[in-house]
């Protein structure tokens, strides 16, 4: 009895297997190769989701396509891969909503300060209508928008003292991602904001170049800026998605069942990532202290009165990203904080 039972399950194992290696060979798929291009090091959110990414369409290709990961902006800063994406010089790519908006502007958005509360509401916005169709614009500038990671909530870190109110921001040379919006808002807020590319960042801040800058306590960690930077003050101010993005050039020249493989692929990273930055967050958090960041967290008056101050500068972007997108965000937003 054990022993047909146990046939059987044998049987069965070895059916399964070869239906998956079958539909694989039946699948379009040629042996490819592709290089994606990230800016943080290997031991980051981001490494660890690229590398995640790469084992996933090699199990789903049966090993006929191979991704190679390349950390620490070694293939180029976010907006050079850009480029390099649209001259079809490299396939794959994630980054920054921020630099994506020097090609479509509309992704300023997501820099437009204290929008999001929770990143169940920032989840709820990218994967769905307007998210969606912000990455479909990206077609006409011969990038292919895939998924959207998470980079996170954004902090303020400086070397100068801690930040309790915006007034404590005067004279603070803060770097911030190369976008107008970015530099409008802490200009706003006081700061003396200078676009940077974040492969220059680590040694800007320990060169004093920059007093400070902000990211989400997951680069803080990963970049080890809390070698250079003493104070951190948690503000969450903004929420940045990254996208993990491919070249049209090189997309169009895939089988669709290559494509829908890549797709798969980028959803499962997509999950895996932000189940793995969540995590990582509260690490995170735990290292800077034990690292002797003085760490502050600005108050709600406080923040009510730098969304006052940068009133001008959100009302003066959102004419020109388009005030039917911004409304149409903010309600998106409601929606989800609703649910
Ligand atoms: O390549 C790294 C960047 O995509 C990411 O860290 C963007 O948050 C960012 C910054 O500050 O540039």
């Amino acid at each position: 009895m054990f022993k047909t039972f146990k046939h059987t399950l044998l049987s069965l194992a070895v059916a399964v297997s070869c239906t998956a290696a079958g539909a694989a060979a039946a699948q379009d798929i040629k042996p490819r190769l592709i290089r994606f291009g990230y800016g943080l090091n290997d031991d980051s959110v981001q490494g660890r989701a690229a590398r995640f990414l790469a084992e996933e369409v090699t199990k789903l290709s049966d090993g006929k396509m191979k991704m190679r990961t390349f950390g620490s902006a070694s293939l180029g800063s976010d907006e050079q891969m850009q480029n390099a994406l649209v001259g079809g010089v490299q396939e794959m790519m994630v980054g920054s909503t921020a630099p994506l908006a020097t090609m479509v502007k509309e992704f300023g958005v997501f820099d437009l300060p204290f929008l999001f509360n929770s990143d169940k509401e920032a989840d709820a916005v990218l994967d769905g209508p307007l998210g969606q169709r912000l990455l479909e614009m990206l077609e006409a500038k011969g990038l292919v928008g895939l998924v959207y990671w998470e980079n996170g909530f954004r902090n303020l870190t400086n070397s100068k003292h801690p930040v309790v109110k915006a007034e404590d921001l005067q004279g603070i040379k803060l770097r911030v991602m190369q976008n107008q919006v970015a530099l409008g808002v802490f200009n706003a807020l006081g700061a003396n904001a200078v676009p940077m590319p974040f492969s220059e960042l680590f040694t800007a801040l320990e060169t004093r170049t920059v007093d400070g800058q902000e990211n989400p306590v997951t680069t803080i960690q990963s970049s080890k800026f809390y070698e250079v930077q003493p104070f951190l003050t948690i503000t969450r101010h903004v929420y940045t998605p990254w996208v993990v993005l491919a070249s049209k050039k090189w997309w169009d020249t895939l089988t669709p069942d290559e494509q829908e493989l890549i797709r798969k692929a980028a959803a499962a990273s997509r999950d895996f990532e932000r189940k793995d930055s969540r995590a990582d967050s509260e690490k995170a958090m735990a290292t800077l202290k034990q690292n002797g960041m003085k760490i502050n967290v600005v108050s709600e008056a406080e923040v009510a009165r730098m969304r006052e101050k940068v009133q001008p500068v959100v009302d003066k972007y959102t004419q020109e990203l388009g005030p039917e997108l911004v409304k149409e965000l903010q309600d998106e937003i409601q929606k989800a904080r609703g649910q």
